[in-house]
């Protein structure tokens, strides 16, 4: 049984509904702060659940005998420079009460890092698996603490933890809240609603994207790998394609020949992207677990304007 906490998100909502087709509605426990009612909350078992609360972690993996957790509650980038102590609070609070949790009942653990664990003076071509990892932001702090909590969980307690450095994700299920990539999932929507966008970030801002239906098959690759063909768990640098607006912009127009952007940058989500980088290396995770993304610029965003 699995427990994704944040479900309601851009990450949890497409994956709750994936794991429930997958492994049977009742076996994914869906949960997040609040309780609306759509299909994420009515298509199988949901918890209110506010991660902050250790008693509630534990109490809610116990009652439902869950054996794995899916932990995606968060407060992402661009919010978090604005609220940075409530981010410290959520992201690292949050994640320290499921490691808790997972080291008493011997539960496996999935949290997500980001391309945000790397910062100004990370190499930005081909970042590697292993390199400097000292973000200037909040945000990045939260994963690269994440991936190191993480990984001592693993060595100190024998908690099996795995994550992935997600890129900017794209998707139409649910929209994502107060991130750096969000304009990539705005450019599409405001496409089709208006025929144009004006975008947060510099046209020539580059930085690793990825489909959802790809992070969500990487999620899944990697929780039912063998454990001990993990050689970096916390962790593994993923990508699916490395792009600009402007890029994005011009494969638009394809399907949208009146798409017009323009650009109205901002300063605080242009100098979190300037920080982070621009491509990279995801040698490890191709070789330790046989990841591969299916879909390039040109496939999402096809798929992308279908779905909206
Ligand atoms: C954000 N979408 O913008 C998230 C992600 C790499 C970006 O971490 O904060």
């Amino acid at each position: 049984k699995i427990l994704v906490t944040g479900s309601l998100g851009q990450v949890g909502s497409a994956l709750v509904m994936k794991l429930r087709r997958e492994y049977g509605a009742e076996n994914v426990i869906a949960s997040d702060i609040y309780q609306p009612g759509n299909e994420v909350t009515e298509s199988g078992p949901f918890e209110v659940l506010d991660v902050t609360f250790e008693h509630k972690v534990y109490e809610t993996a116990k009652k439902h005998q869950v054996d794995t957790i899916i932990h995606l509650a968060g407060m992402l980038s661009a919010m978090a420079e604005i609220k940075p102590l409530m981010a410290w609070h959520l992201n690292m609070g949050g994640l320290l009460h499921v490691l808790e949790t997972a080291r008493e009942l011997g539960i496996k653990v999935f949290a997500p890092s980001s391309i945000a664990a790397f910062g100004p003076h990370t190499p930005k071509e081909k970042t590697p698996q292993l390199t400097v990892q000292r973000p200037a932001t909040m945000y990045g702090i939260n994963k690269v603490t994440g991936e190191l909590l993480c990984d001592y969980y693993f060595y100190k307690y024998g908690v099996d933890t795995r994550g992935l450095r997600f890129p900017g994700l794209v998707s139409y299920e649910a929209p994502p809240g107060g991130g750096t990539t969000d304009y990539a999932v705005e450019i599409y929507y405001e496409a089709i609603w208006k025929k144009s966008y004006t975008c947060f970030l510099g046209p020539r801002t580059r930085l690793d994207m990825m489909y959802m239906p790809d992070a969500l098959n990487a999620v899944i690759q990697l929780m039912e790998e063998d454990s001990e063909k993990l050689t970096c768990r916390n962790a593994y640098n993923i990508s699916a394609m490395s792009v600009t607006p402007e890029e994005m912009g011009q494969e638009i127009k394809k399907h949208i020949p009146s798409f017009v952007m323009d650009y109205k940058i901002d300063t605080v989500r242009q100098s979190i992207a300037d920080s982070w980088p621009n491509s990279l290396d995801d040698s490890a995770a191709r070789m330790d677990w046989g990841f591969s993304a299916e879909f390039d610029l040109e496939k999402m965003t096809k798929d992308m304007l279908e779905n909206i």
